[in-house]
Protein backbone atom coordinates (compact mmCIF):
# COMPACT_ATOMS: atom_id res chain seq x y z
CA UNK A 1 0.00 0.00 0.00
CA UNK A 2 1.54 3.58 -0.94
CA UNK A 3 1.06 6.17 1.23
CA UNK A 4 2.37 10.15 2.23
CA UNK A 5 4.53 9.47 4.74
CA UNK A 6 3.87 11.09 8.13
CA UNK A 7 5.40 14.00 8.80
CA UNK A 8 6.43 14.47 12.57
CA UNK A 9 7.63 18.26 12.19
CA UNK A 10 4.27 19.48 9.84
CA UNK A 11 0.88 18.48 12.15
CA UNK A 12 -1.84 18.26 9.92
CA UNK A 13 -4.63 20.16 12.18
CA UNK A 14 -3.16 23.11 14.19
CA UNK A 15 -6.91 24.07 14.46
CA UNK A 16 -7.97 21.98 17.25
CA UNK A 17 -6.26 19.80 19.97
CA UNK A 18 -5.86 16.41 18.69
CA UNK A 19 -4.45 14.67 21.45
CA UNK A 20 -5.54 14.76 25.37
CA UNK A 21 -3.36 15.79 28.55
CA UNK A 22 -4.24 11.76 29.01
CA UNK A 23 -2.84 10.49 25.63
CA UNK A 24 -5.62 9.64 24.13
CA UNK A 25 -6.22 10.61 20.66
CA UNK A 26 -9.29 13.14 19.30
CA UNK A 27 -10.28 12.15 15.66
CA UNK A 28 -10.83 15.04 13.70
CA UNK A 29 -10.91 14.90 9.81
CA UNK A 30 -7.52 15.07 8.21
CA UNK A 31 -5.93 13.21 11.26
CA UNK A 32 -6.39 9.65 10.36
CA UNK A 33 -5.67 7.61 7.04
CA UNK A 34 -8.97 5.51 6.00
CA UNK A 35 -6.90 3.16 4.16
CA UNK A 36 -4.18 2.31 6.83
CA UNK A 37 -7.05 1.68 9.42
CA UNK A 38 -8.97 -0.35 7.78
CA UNK A 39 -6.38 -2.86 6.87
CA UNK A 40 -5.12 -2.95 10.24
CA UNK A 41 -9.33 -4.34 11.01
CA UNK A 42 -9.48 -6.18 8.36
CA UNK A 43 -6.57 -7.96 9.70
CA UNK A 44 -7.98 -8.96 12.86
CA UNK A 45 -11.68 -9.54 11.36
CA UNK A 46 -13.07 -6.64 13.27
CA UNK A 47 -16.86 -7.53 14.09
CA UNK A 48 -19.00 -4.28 15.49
CA UNK A 49 -22.45 -4.42 16.84
CA UNK A 50 -24.23 -0.58 16.18
CA UNK A 51 -26.66 -0.08 19.15
CA UNK A 52 -30.44 1.82 18.36
CA UNK A 53 -33.08 2.20 20.47
CA UNK A 54 -36.39 2.57 18.74
CA UNK A 55 -38.77 3.18 21.65
CA UNK A 56 -42.58 3.92 20.60
CA UNK A 57 -42.59 7.03 18.01
CA UNK A 58 -39.00 6.80 17.66
CA UNK A 59 -39.32 3.65 15.43
CA UNK A 60 -39.67 6.81 12.63
CA UNK A 61 -36.29 7.09 12.66
CA UNK A 62 -35.14 3.84 11.86
CA UNK A 63 -35.42 3.19 7.81
CA UNK A 64 -32.98 6.79 7.42
CA UNK A 65 -30.60 5.93 10.40
CA UNK A 66 -30.06 2.30 8.38
CA UNK A 67 -30.08 3.20 4.95
CA UNK A 68 -27.33 6.03 5.52
CA UNK A 69 -25.68 3.61 7.92
CA UNK A 70 -25.37 0.87 4.85
CA UNK A 71 -23.78 4.05 3.10
CA UNK A 72 -21.05 5.28 5.72
CA UNK A 73 -21.30 2.96 9.04
CA UNK A 74 -18.07 0.64 9.07
CA UNK A 75 -18.31 0.02 5.08
CA UNK A 76 -16.85 -3.25 4.19
CA UNK A 77 -16.66 -4.63 7.71
CA UNK A 78 -19.00 -7.07 9.62
CA UNK A 79 -21.72 -5.28 11.31
CA UNK A 80 -25.02 -6.14 13.30
CA UNK A 81 -27.49 -3.47 14.05
CA UNK A 82 -29.05 -4.06 17.34
CA UNK A 83 -32.29 -2.62 17.29
CA UNK A 84 -33.71 -2.33 20.77
CA UNK A 85 -37.64 -1.65 20.53
CA UNK A 86 -41.29 -2.21 21.99
CA UNK A 87 -42.45 -2.17 18.37
CA UNK A 88 -40.88 -5.15 16.62
CA UNK A 89 -43.79 -5.12 13.72
CA UNK A 90 -42.56 -1.68 12.90
CA UNK A 91 -39.34 -2.63 12.34
CA UNK A 92 -39.06 -2.95 8.20
CA UNK A 93 -36.94 -5.30 6.01
CA UNK A 94 -33.56 -3.73 5.49
CA UNK A 95 -31.66 -4.82 2.17
CA UNK A 96 -27.98 -4.90 3.38
CA UNK A 97 -24.68 -5.57 2.32
CA UNK A 98 -23.14 -9.21 2.57
CA UNK A 99 -21.91 -9.44 6.15
CA UNK A 100 -24.48 -7.10 8.24
CA UNK A 101 -27.55 -7.86 9.58
CA UNK A 102 -30.30 -5.95 11.86
CA UNK A 103 -31.02 -7.76 15.03
CA UNK A 104 -34.23 -6.78 16.73
CA UNK A 105 -34.25 -7.05 20.35
CA UNK A 106 -37.93 -6.85 22.23
CA UNK A 107 -37.88 -4.31 25.09
CA UNK A 108 -40.40 -2.33 27.39
CA UNK A 109 -41.44 0.50 26.71
CA UNK A 110 -40.67 2.90 29.84
CA UNK A 111 -43.82 5.93 30.35
CA UNK A 112 -41.42 8.73 31.49
CA UNK A 113 -39.38 9.61 28.96
CA UNK A 114 -36.45 10.05 31.15
CA UNK A 115 -36.82 6.56 32.01
CA UNK A 116 -36.56 5.21 28.45
CA UNK A 117 -33.17 7.34 27.68
CA UNK A 118 -31.56 6.46 30.80
CA UNK A 119 -32.69 2.53 30.66
CA UNK A 120 -30.81 2.52 27.69
CA UNK A 121 -28.05 2.25 29.93
CA UNK A 122 -29.45 -1.61 31.85
CA UNK A 123 -30.31 -2.82 28.62
CA UNK A 124 -27.14 -2.22 26.99
CA UNK A 125 -25.28 -4.00 29.91
CA UNK A 126 -27.79 -6.69 29.75
CA UNK A 127 -27.62 -7.82 26.68
CA UNK A 128 -23.88 -6.78 26.29
CA UNK A 129 -23.17 -9.58 28.68
CA UNK A 130 -25.54 -12.44 27.30
CA UNK A 131 -25.16 -11.79 23.92
CA UNK A 132 -23.08 -9.31 22.39
CA UNK A 133 -20.16 -10.32 24.25
CA UNK A 134 -20.55 -13.56 21.89
CA UNK A 135 -21.30 -11.73 18.41
CA UNK A 136 -18.95 -8.53 17.96
CA UNK A 137 -15.78 -7.17 19.41
CA UNK A 138 -16.43 -3.74 19.45
CA UNK A 139 -20.35 -1.55 20.38
CA UNK A 140 -21.17 1.67 19.40
CA UNK A 141 -23.77 2.75 20.94
CA UNK A 142 -26.12 5.81 19.40
CA UNK A 143 -29.18 7.80 19.20
CA UNK A 144 -31.13 7.03 16.75
CA UNK A 145 -32.99 10.31 15.34
CA UNK A 146 -29.48 11.13 13.86
CA UNK A 147 -28.59 10.37 10.16
CA UNK A 148 -25.02 9.44 8.51
CA UNK A 149 -24.11 11.78 6.04
CA UNK A 150 -20.40 10.68 5.62
CA UNK A 151 -18.08 7.66 6.89
CA UNK A 152 -17.53 6.69 10.02
CA UNK A 153 -15.93 3.71 10.13
CA UNK A 154 -12.83 1.99 12.58
CA UNK A 155 -11.43 5.41 13.14
CA UNK A 156 -14.14 5.82 15.76
CA UNK A 157 -12.47 1.95 17.79
CA UNK A 158 -11.13 1.72 20.53
CA UNK A 159 -11.41 0.37 23.87
CA UNK A 160 -13.51 2.99 25.28
CA UNK A 161 -14.56 6.24 23.54
CA UNK A 162 -16.68 8.74 24.30
CA UNK A 163 -17.53 11.85 21.36
CA UNK A 164 -17.39 15.58 22.29
CA UNK A 165 -20.81 17.45 22.35
CA UNK A 166 -21.22 19.79 19.90
CA UNK A 167 -22.78 22.66 21.94
CA UNK A 168 -19.68 22.58 24.32
CA UNK A 169 -16.19 22.07 22.92
CA UNK A 170 -15.21 25.65 22.51
CA UNK A 171 -16.38 26.22 26.27
CA UNK A 172 -15.37 26.73 29.92
CA UNK A 173 -15.33 23.56 32.30
CA UNK A 174 -18.00 26.20 33.84
CA UNK A 175 -20.21 26.47 31.45
CA UNK A 176 -20.64 22.52 30.93
CA UNK A 177 -23.50 21.43 31.98
CA UNK A 178 -22.30 18.53 34.21
CA UNK A 179 -24.76 18.02 36.93
CA UNK A 180 -24.01 20.58 40.21
CA UNK A 181 -26.14 19.19 42.83
CA UNK A 182 -23.76 17.16 45.50
CA UNK A 183 -26.79 15.28 46.17
CA UNK A 184 -26.50 13.69 42.63
CA UNK A 185 -24.00 10.96 41.89
CA UNK A 186 -23.13 12.34 39.07
CA UNK A 187 -22.12 15.21 40.77
CA UNK A 188 -18.77 17.48 39.43
CA UNK A 189 -17.85 20.17 40.92
CA UNK A 190 -16.91 23.39 38.57
CA UNK A 191 -13.12 22.73 39.04
CA UNK A 192 -13.08 19.37 37.58
CA UNK A 193 -13.53 17.78 34.10
CA UNK A 194 -11.99 17.38 31.27
CA UNK A 195 -14.59 17.49 28.27
CA UNK A 196 -18.44 17.62 28.07
CA UNK A 197 -19.50 14.51 26.53
CA UNK A 198 -22.85 13.74 24.37
CA UNK A 199 -24.97 11.02 25.47
CA UNK A 200 -25.80 10.06 22.22
CA UNK A 201 -22.23 8.50 20.63
CA UNK A 202 -20.04 6.00 22.65
CA UNK A 203 -18.41 3.04 22.75
CA UNK A 204 -15.78 0.27 22.86
CA UNK A 205 -14.99 -3.13 23.89
CA UNK A 206 -17.81 -5.48 25.04
CA UNK A 207 -16.00 -5.48 28.30
CA UNK A 208 -15.36 -1.58 28.60
CA UNK A 209 -19.09 -0.81 27.55
CA UNK A 210 -20.23 -3.40 30.17
CA UNK A 211 -18.11 -1.49 32.70
CA UNK A 212 -19.38 2.19 31.75
CA UNK A 213 -23.56 1.00 31.37
CA UNK A 214 -23.05 -0.66 35.15
CA UNK A 215 -21.67 2.21 36.63
CA UNK A 216 -24.09 4.71 35.13
CA UNK A 217 -27.44 2.30 35.45
CA UNK A 218 -25.99 1.82 39.38
CA UNK A 219 -25.68 5.50 39.70
CA UNK A 220 -29.05 6.30 38.13
CA UNK A 221 -30.85 3.56 40.78
CA UNK A 222 -28.66 5.29 43.26
CA UNK A 223 -30.44 8.43 42.35
CA UNK A 224 -33.60 7.04 42.01
CA UNK A 225 -33.60 6.31 45.54
CA UNK A 226 -32.60 9.52 46.69
CA UNK A 227 -35.40 10.75 44.67
CA UNK A 228 -32.96 12.73 42.77
CA UNK A 229 -32.68 12.59 38.70
CA UNK A 230 -29.56 14.09 37.14
CA UNK A 231 -29.80 17.53 35.01
CA UNK A 232 -28.84 15.40 31.61
CA UNK A 233 -29.98 12.50 32.61
CA UNK A 234 -27.69 9.13 31.01
CA UNK A 235 -25.67 11.52 29.33
CA UNK A 236 -24.80 13.34 33.35
CA UNK A 237 -23.85 10.10 34.05
CA UNK A 238 -21.70 9.15 31.05
CA UNK A 239 -19.47 12.23 31.76
CA UNK A 240 -19.03 11.08 35.81
CA UNK A 241 -17.73 7.80 34.59
CA UNK A 242 -15.52 9.45 31.80
CA UNK A 243 -14.25 11.78 34.64
CA UNK A 244 -12.99 8.62 36.72
CA UNK A 245 -12.17 6.47 33.84
CA UNK A 246 -10.87 8.68 31.05
CA UNK A 247 -11.80 7.53 27.69
CA UNK A 248 -9.26 5.72 25.22
CA UNK A 249 -9.89 7.65 22.05
CA UNK A 250 -12.45 10.55 21.61
CA UNK A 251 -14.59 11.68 18.65
CA UNK A 252 -14.75 15.16 17.06
CA UNK A 253 -18.44 16.58 17.31
CA UNK A 254 -18.22 15.58 13.43
CA UNK A 255 -19.11 11.90 14.94
CA UNK A 256 -22.88 13.74 16.46
CA UNK A 257 -23.20 17.03 15.31
CA UNK A 258 -26.46 19.22 15.03
CA UNK A 259 -27.12 22.27 12.45
CA UNK A 260 -28.42 23.92 15.38
CA UNK A 261 -24.58 24.69 16.11
CA UNK A 262 -24.42 26.13 12.92
CA UNK A 263 -21.24 25.35 10.81
CA UNK A 264 -17.76 26.54 12.78
CA UNK A 265 -14.54 26.06 10.75
CA UNK A 266 -13.43 23.47 12.97
CA UNK A 267 -15.94 20.86 11.66
CA UNK A 268 -15.01 20.02 8.39
CA UNK A 269 -17.12 17.02 8.25
CA UNK A 270 -21.07 16.57 9.42
CA UNK A 271 -20.64 12.66 9.74
CA UNK A 272 -23.47 11.99 11.96
CA UNK A 273 -26.16 14.66 12.39
CA UNK A 274 -29.43 14.98 14.53
CA UNK A 275 -32.28 15.03 12.83
CA UNK A 276 -34.70 18.26 13.43
CA UNK A 277 -37.38 16.23 15.21
CA UNK A 278 -41.21 17.57 14.93
CA UNK A 279 -42.04 18.09 18.78
CA UNK A 280 -45.63 17.49 17.91
CA UNK A 281 -45.00 14.38 16.24
CA UNK A 282 -42.07 12.51 18.81
CA UNK A 283 -43.49 14.88 21.90
CA UNK A 284 -41.93 18.23 23.29
CA UNK A 285 -38.43 17.26 25.12
CA UNK A 286 -36.46 20.59 25.62
CA UNK A 287 -34.52 23.26 23.61
CA UNK A 288 -31.30 22.64 22.90
CA UNK A 289 -28.94 24.32 25.49
CA UNK A 290 -26.59 26.70 23.89
CA UNK A 291 -23.22 26.42 23.14
C1 LIG B 1 -39.18 10.68 23.53
C2 LIG B 1 -39.55 11.94 24.00
C3 LIG B 1 -38.65 12.71 24.67
C4 LIG B 1 -37.37 12.22 24.86
C5 LIG B 1 -36.98 10.96 24.39
C6 LIG B 1 -37.88 10.18 23.74
C7 LIG B 1 -37.50 8.86 23.20
C8 LIG B 1 -36.15 8.53 23.05
C9 LIG B 1 -38.46 7.89 22.78
O1 LIG B 1 -39.70 8.04 22.88
N1 LIG B 1 -38.05 6.71 22.22
C10 LIG B 1 -36.73 6.43 22.06
O2 LIG B 1 -36.39 5.38 21.51
N2 LIG B 1 -35.77 7.33 22.52
C11 LIG B 1 -34.35 6.95 22.39
O3 LIG B 1 -33.56 7.74 23.23
C12 LIG B 1 -33.88 7.18 20.95
O4 LIG B 1 -32.88 6.24 20.63
C13 LIG B 1 -33.30 8.57 21.06
O5 LIG B 1 -32.41 8.88 20.02
C14 LIG B 1 -32.65 8.50 22.43
C15 LIG B 1 -32.37 9.86 23.10
O6 LIG B 1 -33.52 10.68 23.03
P1 LIG B 1 -33.53 11.97 22.08
O7 LIG B 1 -32.86 11.63 20.81
O8 LIG B 1 -34.93 12.49 21.97
O9 LIG B 1 -32.62 12.99 22.88
P2 LIG B 1 -31.93 14.32 22.28
O10 LIG B 1 -31.03 14.78 23.38
O11 LIG B 1 -31.15 13.95 21.05
O12 LIG B 1 -33.04 15.29 21.95
MN1 LIG C 1 -31.07 12.36 19.83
Amino acid sequence: MFYDKPECLKPIRTDVLTLTPWLAPIVWNGVFNRDILNAQFHQMDVRVGLTAFAIKKYVMFLPKFIESAEKFFMVGHKVNYYIFTDRVKEVSNFTLAEGRRVVTLEVPAYERWQDVTMRRMEMIRDYSMNRFTNEVDYLVCVDVDMVFLDDVGVEILSNVFGTLHPGFFGALRKEFTYERRPQSTAYIAFDAGDFYYAGGNFGGVIEEVIKLTNFCHNAMLEDKQKNVEALWHDESYLNKYFLFYKPTKILSPEYIWNNYYGSPAAVQKKRFLGIEKDYNVVRFRRAISKP
